[in-house]
């Protein structure tokens, strides 16, 4: 049986501009990814996403430690066949969990179960259970994603050798043209991060705290699950185990090969203390949740979905 909502999905275009490697643009690739929706995906560098964003640049901005050039920004467009050719009737959201809360309420499979085809909600339809998905959700938007990023800056532009920084920019993470720019002038790159995010030895102790405290917190909340399902909430993968998985993946060293939509240095680039931090919290329930989150529900790219590209095919 075919919904309404399946039928939309065909007369609709989906294009995702992101920072390739952002932890915060994968979970909204992951969403996607989840619920199969076919999508163009445009990649850019940091810096360089100012030129691919300019067009899409928002009046308001996503959150703290965001420009209006924030990514990810999606962009839902009618097909042909229901297009207003008078109007631009294109949806555009420019937060990551604005884009979760988007597809599932479009492409989740009804409560009643009667479509079979469509991916189970990440959200509840109990509303008690949904507050506490969303609970969880923003906890981790600003408790994890932050830290993680510092972490992993410091980690890469501070500590890390240059040509770890220049790899970045590379394995298919943008055009070939940013590319080659990111590697002309990443120390002009990695400079700019250090300032914009106050990246120091300090600033990231900070967030090693926090994250570790965090981890702690997570995994009593796994552990006193009563579904013994070892999920955050109730007895199925959420949006909240979605969430903490796509942004705490990056400290926690999953790649490219492991999952993860877009590709990361190893962690044996990393220096020592940077390893241990990572096989730390690899060892927490919290840690072990989010390679299991990986392992069993990171779906791969729905068949349809291309890489999109501006400037002849080289940005
Ligand atoms: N709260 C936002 C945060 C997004 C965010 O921090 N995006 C970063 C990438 S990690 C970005 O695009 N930064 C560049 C900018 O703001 O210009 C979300 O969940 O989408």
């Amino acid at each position: 049986m075919t919904t309404q909502k399946q039928e939309q999905r065909h007369g609709l275009r989906f294009s995702l501009r992101n920072i390739a490697f952002s932890h915060f643009c994968e979970k909204a690739r992951w969403t996607l990814d989840y619920y199969g929706v076919p999508y163009v995906e445009y990649r850019s560098l940091p810096w360089m996403h100012i030129i691919s964003m300019f067009r899409h640049r928002a009046t308001i901005v996503a959150g703290p430690e965001c420009s209006p050039f924030s990514t990810p920004f999606l962009t839902c467009t009618p097909g042909d066949s229901t297009a207003d050719a008078t109007g631009d009737r294109t949806i555009k959201l420019n937060d990551s969990t604005d884009i979760l809360g988007f597809i599932s309420d479009q492409f989740a499979a009804p409560s009643d179960n009667s479509t079979i085809d469509a991916s189970v909600n990440l959200y509840s339809d109990d509303a008690a259970t949904k507050a506490k998905i969303l609970a969880l959700e923003e906890r981790f938007d600003l408790m994890i994603g932050p830290h993680v990023r510092r972490i992993a800056y410091y980690e890469i532009f501070v500590k890390a050798p240059r040509s770890v920084q220049r790899e970045l920019g590379h394995h298919n993470n943008a055009g070939k043209l940013q590319s080659w720019l990111w590697s002309m002038f990443v120390p002009l790159w990695g400079w700019l991060i250090i300032k914009f995010f106050n990246i120091n030895e300090v600033s990231a102790a900070r967030s090693m705290d926090i994250l570790k405290r965090e981890f702690e917190h997570i995994s009593q909340v796994l552990e006193s699950n009563s579904t013994g399902s070892g999920y955050l909430v109730g007895s199925q993968f959420t949006a909240a185990d979605l969430t903490l998985a796509s942004l705490a993946s990056i400290v926690l060293g999953v790649t490219h090969k492991e999952g993860y939509g877009a590709w990361l240095p190893p962690m044996t680039v990393m220096r020592p203390e940077g390893q241990a931090f990572c096989k730390e919290l690899r060892q927490t329930t919290a840690g072990k949740h989010v390679l299991r989150c990986y392992q069993q529900h990171r779906g791969e790219k729905p068949p349809g979905s291309s890489y999109g590209y501006m400037f002849f095919g080289l940005w």
